[in-house]
């Protein structure tokens, strides 16, 4: 079993900008990590397995609904604690925060915000406890940047909603309770319709081979002939701004997560540099790793910086949809490069499961694709500073 040494660096002290509550709940995360997930992820991962036993912890730290209210089950924290959870669920495993960015963001998030009240007491605290585990179904598999195309769709049949169509590269599908699925009414108006396991036409085939993600499950979703009571669409937002809403609110997450794995990576990197010697001197004694590890530490600031910035404009209700992108696309970027750097540092050893390096390194192949692609997100901002969409 790996040894946990992490020691979170914090070159600008930004620990002081944190309020203690928001210290508290980090810290409580950064134990429950090196407790219950380092000696078992590489595990997981290596077996493609989600480890599930996981889900009550996950629930305990608050990761399951973070920033819902209290009243239906969440921890009713603020958006920096949230991205501090994040960040340190990812500093174990992106594919650990991935099921927690799910479950909160995008499962929890829209019953919250667009769903009735029933569907609030039903869903929420069996959510949040984890009892319930949920998934999110946009993608499809002719519509991933662009899910205003997507195909499934759903007919009123009087006392029901008959479901037809796919979604893939779904997050937790093969062992969700519910899905949030996004779909077209009979006009082509987008809404969200909650979809429970069980019902007849509803299945939810695993994705296999991945080389990312190991420890995250991934399938499909597939809906032939479902029939959805009415109660179970979401009535308070519909069209493409409702699921790109609840994106607003994971690809913020991501953005701190990415600062964790970044974190591991950044620490594993320079302890071993520190100990391993070659030419009589630790490697760490040696230019080259020197500018590597100044990079780095460096990058993390800035992300560490950004990401607190926007959890201050989202606490105020400001943070815009193009700052959040901004801030997506930029952590992953820096934090898939300085896994690629830390790698060279460890040599060889670098590749082995030993580290956590390379399976951040993969894992974040998915980070900068999934909530929209690292070129999306650059159209994205680029669309806000001239007020030109280039999508198309
Ligand atoms: P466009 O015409 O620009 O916009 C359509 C409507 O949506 C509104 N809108 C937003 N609303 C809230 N939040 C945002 N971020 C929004 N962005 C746009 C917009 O105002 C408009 O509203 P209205 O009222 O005028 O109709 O849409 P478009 O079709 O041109 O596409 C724009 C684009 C490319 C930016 C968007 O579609 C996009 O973001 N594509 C990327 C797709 C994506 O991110 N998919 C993610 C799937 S889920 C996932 O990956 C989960 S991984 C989970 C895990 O494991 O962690
Ligand atoms: P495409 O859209 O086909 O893009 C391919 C390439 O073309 C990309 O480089 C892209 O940047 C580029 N491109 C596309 N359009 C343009 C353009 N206009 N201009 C320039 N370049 C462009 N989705 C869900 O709904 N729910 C989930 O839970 C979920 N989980 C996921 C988990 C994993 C492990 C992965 C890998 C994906 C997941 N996704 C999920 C799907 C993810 O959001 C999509 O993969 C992503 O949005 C990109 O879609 P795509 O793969 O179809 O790529």
């Amino acid at each position: 079993m790996r040894t946990d040494n992490f020691q979170a660096p914090d070159y600008y002290n930004i620990d002081e900008l944190l309020s203690d509550e928001h210290k508290i709940v980090r810290d409580a995360a950064r134990e429950w990590v090196k407790r219950e997930v380092s000696p078992i992820i590489e595990d997981a991962a290596q077996k493609a397995e989600f480890p599930k036993s996981i889900i009550g912890g996950l629930a305990e730290i608050g990761a399951f609904g973070p920033y819902i209210p209290e009243e239906y089950g969440g921890a009713g924290l603020d958006q920096i604690s949230y991205g501090l959870i994040m960040q340190e669920i990812e500093r174990g495993d992106s594919g650990v925060r991935s099921t927690a960015s799910v479950q909160s963001s995008l499962v929890m998030y829209p019953i919250y915000k667009y769903g009735t009240e029933e569907q609030r007491k039903k869903y929420l605290p069996k959510l949040a406890s984890g009892e319930f585990m949920g998934c999110f179904g946009l993608t499809e598999p002719d519509h991933g940047s662009n899910p205003g195309g997507m195909t499934t769709n759903f007919k009123d049949k009087g006392d029901h909603y008959l479901l037809n169509g796919a979604k893939m590269w779904i997050s937790n599908a093969p062992f969700a309770d519910l899905a949030i699925v996004w779909a077209k009414d009979e006009n082509g108006r987008i809404h969200g319709l909650i979809v429970e396991r069980g019902m007849e036409g509803f299945s939810t085939p695993e994705t296999h081979n991945k080389w990312s993600l190991r420890a995250s499950a991934t399938g499909e979703l597939i809906f032939d002939n479902v029939k959805v009571p009415k109660e179970n669409l979401m009535p308070n937002k519909s069209g493409l701004g409702a699921p790109l809403g609840c994106l607003d609110s994971a690809r913020y997450g991501i953005a701190w997560g990415a600062i964790g794995a970044a974190m591991d990576c950044y620490d594993t990197a320079l302890r071993y540099a520190k100990e391993r010697i070659q030419f009589d001197k630790p490697i760490a004694g040696t230019q080259l790793q020197q500018k590597k590890l100044a990079e780095m530490i460096t990058e993390i600031t800035k992300a560490q910086l950004m990401a607190w910035r926007l959890g201050v404009l989202r606490n105020e209700e400001k943070a815009t949809s193009a700052q959040i992108s901004m801030a997506k696309r930029n952590n992953v970027e820096m934090a898939i490069n300085i896994a690629r750097e830390a790698r060279q540092i460890l040599g060889g050893m670098g590749i082995t499961g030993e580290y956590s390096i390379m399976r951040h390194m993969m894992n974040l192949e998915s980070v900068i694709t999934y909530e929209g692609t690292h070129d999306i997100h650059l159209l994205i901002t680029g669309m806000d500073i001239t007020g030109i969409p280039a999508f198309q």
